[in-house]
């Protein structure tokens, strides 16, 4: 077997389900082969942001590798801020770029797709990824791969794999993947004793659960343990859709001031906050109503454990979770919670339409439909989302990246075969809405709510006065069936329920919603996070 092969079966066998690209000279030799190997399938798409986007997201829904393919230079350069998504919240995102062959440095000329000098790619790279390999050395690849993607499963973080373009059909020997690394029994032992102990002398212990949970395939594991020991558990605003499929003791997201205040009271009031895999930045916690004393939680994040003022090192997460299994076997305590509640019963009148009545229509089609996973931009579409029955969801919560949403939700559904819903503002829909256009070449079909208030509006609430934040109404509806699916636009309750019941009714086709609201009207969860920030920037 050639070099590319099996570098393909080893992304399998560590993972991964399909291959998201784009091609170009340096990188069609490589794609020849992914594409007469059918060793994974590969969906193109058309601009790089989307290509990161949807294998990032294909990675989280799955908790598996998810694969970006790009070409050198203008293709992979392209895709930075996708990959720096990833690298922030933690997706285990494998770039694999094109690259110049090995001896066309020597030519004397500069090579097209060039920056600075050959290596600067890789350079840049370096910064967004865990790990890095060029392969160039057809004896040493295995060994070379098998570390590399070895290292993107252990950090849940992208790593990058430059393939020479007269390197790709060198034969190669099979990837061996690397064993699992030893943990300390004794330093876990200790461990797990201290936040048992910690947990059973708290009064209201609280379970945070972030995203490494699912990223380590953890969710089941944890739901088991929150039960057993009585834990009321929530997730934190980055977290939002973890154990959705789980019998668990949810009671809802935590969102400081923006959030439900029951939430906010469980978790600022407990004495024991046990967060895990939960990445402490500012979007989970600067919005507190009560600062959180960080040295008084729990944290187990980033394979170590932090309890008060030590830490203990090199103990991956779900070595912890094991553990803690193992030493509480049940049976579950008996306890109940109160779970947060969300608003359902939209009247179908002629009113216009605010986000949270966009939240509400949507709670009434999952009752009376099945739950869909959805992909959800950054905007005020990423507050209604919060307004949402618990439901997969992957959005990019901290990071805060606009034009995720839509190739977000076609990676989705490639990566689960399942129908998604997708959330997006008109502003993001402007970036990356045009990957839609791709749908019909492989039978997706995303069922797509634009939020167009003809606004960056999120901007608008911070800086009222400035006019550049008004955008022009796009005919977004209009553009769906040059597209290969439907569009409608709605401006009444009325007609925001019947389209949504007609777009469930139709598959085979990406069925695109352009939702109409009027300038300045903000979700409920959106207003009270302005609000909130508003009160604790007075306060300082
Ligand atoms: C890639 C900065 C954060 S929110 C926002 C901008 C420009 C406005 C979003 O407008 P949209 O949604 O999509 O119409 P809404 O609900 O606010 O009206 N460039 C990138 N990412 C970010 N986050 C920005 C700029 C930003
Ligand atoms: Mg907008």
């Amino acid at each position: 077997m050639n070099l590319t092969e099996q570098l393909l079966h080893a992304l399998k066998k560590h993972g991964a389900q399909q291959i998201f690209g784009i091609p170009g000279d340096f990188a069609l030799p490589y794609f020849r082969i992914i594409e007469e190997s059918q060793i994974l399938p590969l969906y193109t798409l058309s601009h790089e942001p989307g290509v990161g986007f949807a294998a990032d997201a294909a990675a989280r829904i799955n908790g598996s590798l998810g694969v970006a393919a790009v070409t050198y230079g203008a293709g992979a350069l392209n895709m930075i801020n996708s990959v720096a998504a990833a690298f922030a919240e933690k997706s285990p995102l494998v770039v694999l770029s094109g690259g110049p062959g090995k001896n066309e440095s020597r030519s004397g000329l500069l090579l097209h797709h060039q920056a600075k000098t050959l290596d600067s790619q890789f350079q840049i790279f370096k910064e967004i990824t865990c790990d890095q390999v060029r392969l160039d050395d057809a004896e040493r690849a295995p060994a070379d791969i098998a570390r590399v993607l070895a290292s993107c499963l252990r950090h849940s973080e992208p790593v990058y794999i430059e393939i020479p373009r007269d390197m790709v059909a060198e034969p190669c020997a099979e990837v061996v993947p690397e064993a699992a690394q030893k943990v300390d029994p004794d330093a876990l032992d200790a461990c797990v004793d201290e936040i048992l102990e910690r947990l059973a002398q708290a009064k209201s212990p609280v379970l945070m659960v972030g995203v490494e949970v699912r990223r380590y395939g953890l969710e089941d594991k944890v739901a088991t343990l929150s039960r057993r020991l009585g834990l009321p558990v929530v997730t934190s605003f980055m977290g939002r859709g973890l154990l959705s499929e789980q019998d668990a003791p949810l009671v809802g997201t935590y969102m400081g001031v923006a959030g439900f205040p029951e939430v906010t009271q469980l978790v600022e009031s407990s004495d024991s906050l046990f967060l895990l895999g939960e990445i402490i930045c500012d979007t989970n916690f600067a919005v507190s109503e009560t600062k959180i004393d960080m040295r008084k939680t729990i944290q187990a994040l980033n394979g170590q454990v932090n309890i008060g003022y030590h830490t203990y090192s090199k103990l991956p997460l779900a070595a912890v979770v094991n553990r803690m299994l193992e030493r509480v076997p049940g049976p579950d305590k008996a306890f109940s919670v109160t779970p947060q509640l969300f608003p359902v019963g939209l009247p179908d009148d002629g009113q216009s339409i605010t986000p949270t009545d966009i939240a509400t229509a949507v709670n009434d089609l999952m009752a009376k439909h099945s739950k869909m996973p959805i992909a959800s931009d950054m905007g005020d579409c990423l507050f209604t989302a919060m307004e949402i029955k618990h439901t997969a969801l992957v959005a990019p919560g901290y990071y805060a990246t606009m034009g995720f949403g839509v190739p977000a939700g076609l990676g989705l559904q490639a990566a689960t075969g399942e129908r998604p819903l997708i959330l997006v503002g008109d502003g993001a829909f402007q970036m990356t809405g045009w990957e839609l256009g791709n749908c019909r070449r492989y039978g997706w079909d995303p069922i797509v709510l634009v939020f167009n208030n003809a606004s960056w509006e999120m901007l608008r609430t911070f800086q009222p006065e400035s006019s550049f934040n008004n955008l022009d109404h796009w005919g977004f509806a209009e553009m769906a069936s040059g597209m290969g699916g439907d569009g409608v636009r709605v401006g009444t309750r009325a007609e925001l329920k019947a389209a949504l019941d007609n777009a469930v009714a139709t598959r085979g086709k990406f069925q695109l919603i352009e939702i109409t609201i009027p300038r300045g009207v903000l979700s409920d969860t959106l207003a009270r996070f302005v609000a909130g920030v508003k009160r604790l920037n007075a306060a300082k």
